[in-house]
């Protein structure tokens, strides 16, 4: 054992030697450049970890009221619904890991459902400039009736200077799909695009006396379409009642990284 050690010692020291006699073969300015290099390559390192934990985990769940996000908020955070418990007129908001997820490696999500009646809309905005991710929630059982409106409120979140300018993707939550009369994804996203595209011609219209709207949205001369945005659009299904929330966990997480 004792034998074992010394022997051990003794190559060690070894290769200490060897690596001294090493280190005074090479010239003194290549390795101090050597030094610098791998200084400034560890410092470049530590700043993107720093610059990525301080990216943004909120995301907010927005949409016309009646829609579910009150349902899907506590679906993410509990993996149950409340049953109608609550008609929230302030925004709930938490942060937490979504209940799905076995916790340590995983980031918590501030996660803010954010009423949808007009008058309480400039929440929205409030929210919008530290927003990783929004996800728009549509009422896909009443969707014909609600179409314009919600075609609206996503107008007005897609021409927003934040979400413009910080390119924040936007999930077009096609909810309540749990009953078989619920539209498919496909046909709302087809039908927002159209009443989109309405809303674009007469909009910038009038935009030479209101300038409420930041930004144009979509590509000028060619007929609306979610692709066109300079943040990505995608489209998902979802049953906040039943618990069918995949998509949107999916979703959260590819925005709010650990
Ligand atoms: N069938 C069905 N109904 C839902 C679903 N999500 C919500 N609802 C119902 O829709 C209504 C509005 O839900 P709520 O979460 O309060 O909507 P919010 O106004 O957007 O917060 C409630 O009566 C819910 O029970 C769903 O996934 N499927
Ligand atoms: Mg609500």
């Amino acid at each position: 054992m004792d034998k074992n050690l010394e022997d051990l010692r003794n190559l060690a020291e070894q290769w200490l030697h060897e690596g001294n006699e090493f280190v005074q073969q090479i010239p003194p300015a290549q390795l101090y450049a050597a030094l610098g290099v791998l200084l400034l390559t560890t410092i470049f390192f530590f700043s993107i970890r720093l610059f990525r934990r301080t990216k943004s985990n909120t995301v907010l769940l927005s949409g016309l009221s009646g829609s579910g996000k009150t349902v899907l908020f506590y679906q993410l955070r509990d993996g149950s619904s409340h049953h109608g418990a609550v008609t929230s007129m302030e925004p709930n908001e938490g942060t937490f890991v979504l209940h799905t997820e076995n916790t340590k490696k995983t980031k918590p999500v501030h996660l803010v459902d954010v009423p949808g009646h007009s008058r309480l809309r400039s929440k929205l905005e409030e929210y919008l400039p530290r927003a990783a991710a929004i996800v728009f929630v549509v009422d896909a059982l009443e969707f014909l009736p609600n179409c314009r409106a919600a075609s609206e409120y996503l107008y007005d979140i897609l021409t927003n200077a934040s979400v413009v300018k910080n390119k924040i993707p936007v999930l077009l939550c096609c909810n309540k799909t749990d009953k078989i009369t619920a539209h498919t994804k496909e046909f709302i996203r087809k039908q927002m695009e159209k009443e989109i595209e309405k809303l674009r011609a007469s909009r910038s219209a009038i935009s030479a006396a209101d300038i409420a709207n930041d930004f144009t949205l979509g590509i000028e001369g060619e007929v609306f379409s979610f692709a066109h945005c300079v943040n990505k659009v995608t489209v998902a299904e979802a049953s906040g009642l039943t618990g069918e929330t995949a998509q949107v966990q999916e979703f959260i997480r590819e925005y709010v990284k650990p």
